[in-house]
């Protein structure tokens, strides 16, 4: 059957849910600027921005893919929240939450490695050091955060530029100037070890974080909001198809159609910064 798109119908389904998750993706965080994968935006100077994101990638050119990354972290630092963002940070507010449902539990898991759902929660409760909360799951990581290839320490590191050698490099097609081959050493080092550093996101083959509490949490979910994904990445977009499996209800919010629609009791086509706060407050 195909998915409906009647908003008071949705809102009757939210009233009752108990057990809300989201499953978020680039999509969520376009109005802010930051650019998708796939399709337009998905194009980092000639470099597909999926063919950078993989350890293969890293082993073979770290000069380039620490170029990426840098350029992302100055992007997300600089891209204000979005009205999307805002909308779902409200559901982390018990308060609010209660509005819609009371009792309920709320949450967001992101593929998102921007860190703009905790900002938007960070402005939402005016409180700039808000730690991230456990129903927030980033879970291909962080752009700010850093893994030492070395000795494996993982930490934040809010640092801008993150190495000097970086500084302005996103600026070079600009400027029509050539890549640089940064040396290794120039590049981001670990503080303890001096092992170079790796951004602390999840890159294809490796294992995205806290699946078996996602496990959990798609089996009990009576709904799923599934926003901005263009669903294609497992096991990311496995998790509504364990929701509808366990008799929970999906609904998609995207620009377009995607493999996540074949789960769908509910599909809002349109940008999610509009269609997410009328479903939601
Ligand atoms: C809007 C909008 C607006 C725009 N409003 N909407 C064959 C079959 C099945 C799986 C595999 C396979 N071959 C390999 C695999 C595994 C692989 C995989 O899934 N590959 C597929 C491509 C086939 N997966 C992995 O490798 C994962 N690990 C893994 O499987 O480990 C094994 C294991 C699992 C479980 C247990 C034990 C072992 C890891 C995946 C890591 C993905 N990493 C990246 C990079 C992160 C770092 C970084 O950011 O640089 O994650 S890749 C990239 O894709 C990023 C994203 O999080 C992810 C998903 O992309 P997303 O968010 O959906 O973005 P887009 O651009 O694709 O879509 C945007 C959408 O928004 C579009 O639909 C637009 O229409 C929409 N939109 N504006 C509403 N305003
Ligand atoms: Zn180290």
């Amino acid at each position: 059957m195909a998915p409906s798109t009647d908003m008071s119908r949705f809102h009757q389904t939210l009233h009752k849910s108990k057990h809300i998750i989201c499953v978020a993706g680039a999509g969520l965080s376009a109005a802010s600027g930051v650019p998708t994968f796939r399709g337009a935006g998905g194009l980092w100077r000639s470099y597909n921005a999926l063919d950078l994101a993989t350890p293969q990638s890293f082993a073979k050119d770290p000069s380039r893919v620490w170029q990426f990354y840098h350029m992302r972290r100055e992007k997300a630092c600089s891209c204000p929240p979005n009205p999307a963002q805002m909308a779902l940070a409200k559901l982390f507010v018990p308060d609010l939450l209660s509005t819609l449902s009371p009792g309920a539990t709320f949450t967001l898991i992101t593929q998102n490695v921007d860190g703009l759902s905790l900002r938007a929660l960070r402005d939402l409760t005016a409180n700039p050091q808000l730690e991230c909360p456990p129903n927030l799951i980033e879970m291909h990581g962080r752009l700010f955060d850093t893994i030492c290839t070395a000795c494996g320490e993982e930490r934040e590191n809010l640092d801008s530029p993150i190495a000097p050698a970086l500084a302005g490099t996103e600026g070079i097609v600009e400027a029509q100037e050539d890549e640089p081959d940064i040396p290794l050493e120039l590049l981001p080092r670990c503080g303890q070890c001096g092992g170079l550093l790796r951004p602390g996101v999840v890159w294809f083959g490796e294992v995205p974080k806290r699946l078996e509490e996602i496990d959990v949490l798609a089996k009990e979910a009576d709904l799923c909001l599934v926003v901005g994904t263009s669903a294609i990445v497992y096991p990311a977009a496995g998790i509504a198809d364990t929701v509808r499996q366990e008799g929970g209800k999906v609904a998609v919010f995207n620009l377009e159609g995607t493999p996540a629609d074949k789960r769908a009791n509910f599909r809002f086509l349109g940008p999610c910064e509009e269609t997410l706060p009328k479903a939601l407050f």
